[in-house]
């Protein structure tokens, strides 16, 4: 069996998608998705230049083999584009497979563990009242999890994902009015003292059962996040997200020592080696890589076997970035993965998303339900990928009020 070609789609509706096809000689066809957030062209031009000619010829089946032949190959290691474009072809191998087997893929990888797998939504809001609504909204819809952020009385403008003015809803990252970014002002300090009991009064609110997420998006120090986690012990918080950046692993300890709030870290994360020390000294949770960035299918199953034996959880990146492609190979992971924790789900869900990536998977009362096709079981509709353009588009940028650049 040997690949024939491969194309490479930029565009779709609302989002930059990348998405990777490769056909075979048999006419069976594989999809991926190499979707970097606001970096979408890299990927998809390391795929057209240097990837895709190699692929030609190879036998798809070898799917290991080829992922170490592009991961090795290129000399230098890992980088979130790189990894986003071996990440989109792993996918689309593994799509083969299932396929040539008349599988879906959870069964190559060891069987259902469970029926359906907990997602969770994003609830927002300008201030407290207006992220009570969006609560609310979710909740009649079903789900059992969310995650909340709001805007920070006094802060100049809105902290992480929060719309800026009341009145809008939903996840307000990228701006697609080109590649220069808009700037936020942060101030730890208006943070510190607003959000834990924030956080209390959406607890009191809803009671004791709803799981409530929170994302810092890697905005503390090491000491800060530790005090952090302390304060919202009591909120008994689902997870804390991201609450200091995770380049210096050992600084998670500090947040170990001083708290016992559950800890989520990994959605910039490439590789195993980006994690394995956090997953081996036992200081996070959940391991929130993502199958995109993370290099696909083959090094993300080896990261969550990793994750289960040392009793942390699954929480896979699920931005709204993320097509249904790579959306569905987690789900697929979801679905077998003895330690799976919970899925962040984002999928645009407009009938234009559905009816360019038509698929059976459903999403019902904040729970994801894979469906049986062999495969990722979602199929890609390149006239109506004609339909749409690249977008530029870009994250704003973070300075403290003296202008020091800060993380986004
Ligand atoms: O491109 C960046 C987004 O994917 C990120 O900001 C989303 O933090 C995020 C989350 O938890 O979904
Ligand atoms: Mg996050």
């Amino acid at each position: 069996m040997k690949i024939t070609g491969a194309k490479v789609y930029v565009g779709g509706p609302g989002k930059n998608y990348v998405t990777l096809k490769i056909m075979t000689d048999q006419g069976i066809y594989g999809l991926g998705d190499a979707t970097l957030n606001n970096r979408e062209t890299l990927p998809a031009a390391y795929l057209q230049d240097y990837l895709i000619p190699n692929l030609i010829g190879m036998d798809p089946r070898t799917s290991e083999d080829i992922w170490q032949f592009f991961y090795r190959g290129a000399y230098f290691r890992g980088g979130p584009i790189a990894m986003a474009a071996f990440g989109a072809i792993d996918m689309a191998l593994w799509d083969i497979k299932g396929k040539l087997a008349g599988m879906p893929l959870y069964q190559l990888f060891g069987g259902k563990s469970r029926d359906g797998a907990m997602v969770y939504a994003h609830a927002t809001g300008a201030d407290l009242p207006d992220l009570m609504e969006s609560v609310t909204h979710y909740i009649e819809q079903g789900y059992q999890a969310v995650r909340v952020q709001c805007g920070i009385p006094g802060m100049p403008t809105a902290s992480y994902a929060v719309p800026a003015a009341k009145g809008g809803k939903g996840d307000f990252i990228t701006d697609f009015g080109g590649i220069r970014p808009k700037t936020e002002i942060w101030d730890t300090d208006k943070y510190m003292r607003y959000m834990p009991n924030a956080l209390a009064e959406v607890r009191q609110c809803f009671g004791p059962d709803l799981k409530i997420l929170h994302d810092v998006h890697h905005r503390l120090l090491p000491r800060e996040a530790a005090e952090f986690a302390k304060a919202v012990e009591p909120v008994g918080l689902y997870w804390l997200e991201d609450p200091t950046p995770a380049e210096n692993q050992d600084a998670l300890r500090l947040i170990r020592h001083h708290s016992t709030t559950p800890i989520a870290i990994g959605e910039v994360f490439n590789s195993i080696w980006d994690c394995n020390k956090l997953i081996e000294n036992e200081l996070i949770d959940f391991i929130r890589i993502a199958v995109t960035y993370a290099g696909g299918i083959t090094p993300v199953k080896r990261i969550v076997d990793l994750a289960g034996m040392h009793h942390v959880k699954t929480g896979f990146h699920g931005a709204p970035s993320h097509s249904p492609i790579s959306m569905a190979a987690q789900a697929h992971l979801n679905t077998w993965a003895p330690n799976f924790g919970i899925q962040e789900y984002l999928v645009l869900g407009t009938p234009e998303c559905d009816a360019m990536f038509p698929s059976e998977h459903r999403i019902q009362g904040g729970m994801f339900f894979v469906s049986d096709a062999p495969g990722l079981g979602v199929d890609f509709d390149e006239h109506e990928a004609t339909k749409y353009e690249y977008v530029p588009g870009s994250h704003p940028i973070v300075r403290l009020k003296d202008g020091t650049l800060w993380n986004y």
